[in-house]
């Protein structure tokens, strides 16, 4: 008998959700940023383990804020939590406990509150001795979880152990994807994330979260994928940044990501970006529609 079922990936921002993902899939598809809110839409990515078929749901870093497009990336979490088998709650093990005493209580607000898994990140950070002090301070909240695992994703710590422990939770159901796929996101959302990230890596500050990509078109061949795509930002002081002196800002974006996507797909890549300005475009319910992200 087959078991197949819908784990969300839930955790402060920053915590290590969607490193987790890619690390267990071997494959980088989610985008992953040392600056938190890297990730902004629900993402599935399906695994084989076993005789089971995992799909986890990469989700939005849980955090309180006022602007729409935060709202929008609340509203993914949650819908998550609510549409899932089971919940896997990340947190960085040298954070303050005070995170998961939120989810918890987030999770008994829920409309079908959930017994989840517990797992401590980035354990490659700390010393034995303080991980396992770390771990202590958590076990006063064992009725909550199933199991609590220490992992590192850089270091494939525990990882393994965590897919068994997952499967146990897992419905009996055939599968319900391809078991070839890794991810049901289609091309033009994934060179999206490959775009988005170069943004993150090659710009400082506050304007990666203003910006946002729109892929207009991709024509594929078996050799070369052309994509044409636009960097949209709030601001014309924004747009002459990412350009940079010399159009030398853009040109690197464009560099890195084009190595992204061929890594990614396995051939040639032409990309063609340009900078354009919408004001407000995080704000306006319309403009957010356009870009991908449906509000409720
Ligand atoms: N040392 C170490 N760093 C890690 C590990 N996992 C993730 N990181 C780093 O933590 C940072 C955040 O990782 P992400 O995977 O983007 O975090 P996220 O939870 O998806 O964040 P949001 O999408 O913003 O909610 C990145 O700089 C990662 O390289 C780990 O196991 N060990
Ligand atoms: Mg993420």
């Amino acid at each position: 008998m087959s078991k197949a079922g819908f784990v969300a990936i839930i955790g402060r921002p920053n915590a290590g959700k969607s490193t987790l993902l890619n690390a267990l899939i071997n494959e980088q598809i989610a985008l992953v940023s040392h600056k938190i809110n890297a990730t902004r839409k629900r993402m599935n990515i399906i695994l084989m383990h076993k005789n089971s078929q995992i799909i986890f749901i990469d989700t939005p870093g849980i955090h309180n804020k006022e602007k729409m497009l935060n709202q929008f990336m609340l509203q993914e979490s949650l819908k998550a939590i609510d549409d899932c088998d089971l919940v896997v709650f990340l947190s960085p093990i040298t954070d303050n406990l005070r995170y998961y005493e939120e989810f918890l209580e987030l999770n008994k607000k829920s409309k079908n509150p959930k017994k989840h898994i517990l797992l401590l990140t980035k354990i490659d950070s700390l010393k034995n001795d303080e991980i396992l002090e770390s771990i202590a301070k958590y076990e006063v909240f064992k009725d909550f979880y199933h199991a609590l695992i220490p992992i590192s994703s850089t270091k494939n710590i525990n990882l393994a152990n965590l897919l068994d422990e997952v499967v146990k939770y897992l419905p009996n159901s055939p599968y319900l994807y391809d078991t070839e796929i890794i991810s049901d996101q289609n091309l033009r959302e994934i060179y999206k994330e490959k775009i988005r990230e170069s943004v993150f890596e090659n710009i400082n500050k506050e304007i990666p979260y203003q910006s946002d990509v729109i892929i207009n078109k991709i024509e594929e061949s078996e050799e070369i994928d052309r994509i044409y795509a636009q960097i949209i930002v709030e601001k014309e002081s924004q747009k002459i940044i990412i350009i940079g002196k010399n159009g030398n800002s853009i040109k690197n974006i464009g560099i890195n990501a084009r190595k992204k996507i061929e890594d990614f797909s396995g051939k040639r890549a032409f990309l063609k970006l340009e900078v354009i300005v919408k004001k407000g475009w995080s704000k306006n319910k319309k403009l957010l529609k356009e870009i991908g992200y449906n509000i409720n």
